[in-house]
């Protein structure tokens, strides 16, 4: 069970998402709670759903280039590191010409754990639970003199960002760099509207069942009767904002109370919750979000099977 702070944070959101009028919201942090986050790591299996795939492919094709970017004396730190499967050929090569400092950050204690064995045979792994400006802050405090960091944020994790919103996180990452410092930005690039369709609603329902699994949290956390029968998973791209939004649709009129929150909710049949956005870039906008946020960009790589960009940042 969550902390009781934690779980009060929860139902004040939950609380501002659906007891107010217009479009109805759920924050997709919440998405992640332990059913979540292995439902996601299903996601990252889906034929239809190459985004990872691409990500890990990057890394591992062009992991000696990115390395001969960074300078000597690079420590590493990573944002959300999982269990680092990705990060482990950018290590080795790294690790081939100097003993490599990681810094895996996480709010997963499991995940942490399973990095820290898989990567330790490549350079000195310092975990850090923690959320990821947290943790890089507490980064930034050990970053000594003739140090260059080097933070990864991989996976287009900064595509569920509102875009102001990647600006300023990117900002947050800034505020904790020196002028020379590299951040290596992973980013899904825009595609065909059908391909993105079929990632983000695969025929065998394991996206639907991750989203789903918001409504089922909040009953399990908030004491809520959500009838999960009465909800379905609704997958949209807009191609004026490029992003593909997750809602859930209820099935008909329907009274749903969640008594953590003191919260009677009201849906109408066709009614959505809309719980995330996943934006995709053209390249240059990439450079433009960097730019704005104190980056300049350093170097590129894309993949050719699925549009994915590798953008390595230099903080000004
Ligand atoms: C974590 N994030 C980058 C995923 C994405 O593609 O935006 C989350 C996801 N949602 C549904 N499928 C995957």
């Amino acid at each position: 069970m969550p902390a009781p702070a934690l779980a009060d944070e929860f139902a004040r959101e939950v609380r501002d998402g659906l007891g107010r009028g217009g479009q109805k919201t759920l924050p997709c942090r919440y998405l992640y709670d332990a059913l979540g986050s292995a439902l996601f790591e299903a996601i990252t299996c889906l034929p239809e759903y190459g985004l990872t795939r691409a990500d890990a492919r990057i890394l591992r094709r062009h992991a000696r280039a990115i390395a001969e970017e960074l300078p000597p004396n690079v420590v590493v730190a990573e944002l959300g590191s999982g269990s680092g499967a990705k990060t482990r050929p950018l290590l080795e090569a790294l690790g081939r010409r100097q003993n490599v400092t990681y810094y895996p950050i996480d709010v997963s204690p499991a995940a942490l754990a399973r990095c820290t064995d898989e990567l330790r045979a490549f350079g000195t792994v310092v975990p850090l639970e923690s959320s990821y400006l947290d943790g890089l802050r507490q980064v930034a405090a050990r970053h000594a003199n003739g140090e260059t960091l080097a933070v990864l944020f991989l996976g287009s994790t900064i595509g569920n960002f509102a875009p102001e919103a990647a600006v300023d996180f990117l900002w947050g990452i800034h505020e904790c760099l020196r002028a020379g410092d590299f951040l290596l930005l992973g980013t899904d690039l825009v595609k065909p509207a059908e391909q993105l369709l079929a990632a983000y609603d695969d025929p065998t329902g394991v996206t639907a069942a991750f989203n789903l699994n918001l409504l089922a949290r909040i009953n399990r956390e908030l004491d809520a009767n959500f009838n999960l029968r009465q909800f379905a998973h609704l997958a949209r791209y807009d191609p004026d904002t490029q992003r593909i939004e997750m809602h859930l649709r209820s099935l008909g009129r329907q009274t749903v109370r969640v008594r953590k929150a003191e919260l009677a909710v009201e849906f109408e049949a066709g009614e959505t919750i809309f719980t995330e956005a996943c934006h995709k870039f053209q390249p240059a906008q990439v450079a433009d979000m960097a730019w704005a946020a104190g980056f300049r960009t350093a170097a590129s790589w894309t993949d050719c099977e699925w549009p994915f960009a590798e953008t390595l940042l230099r903080a000004v």
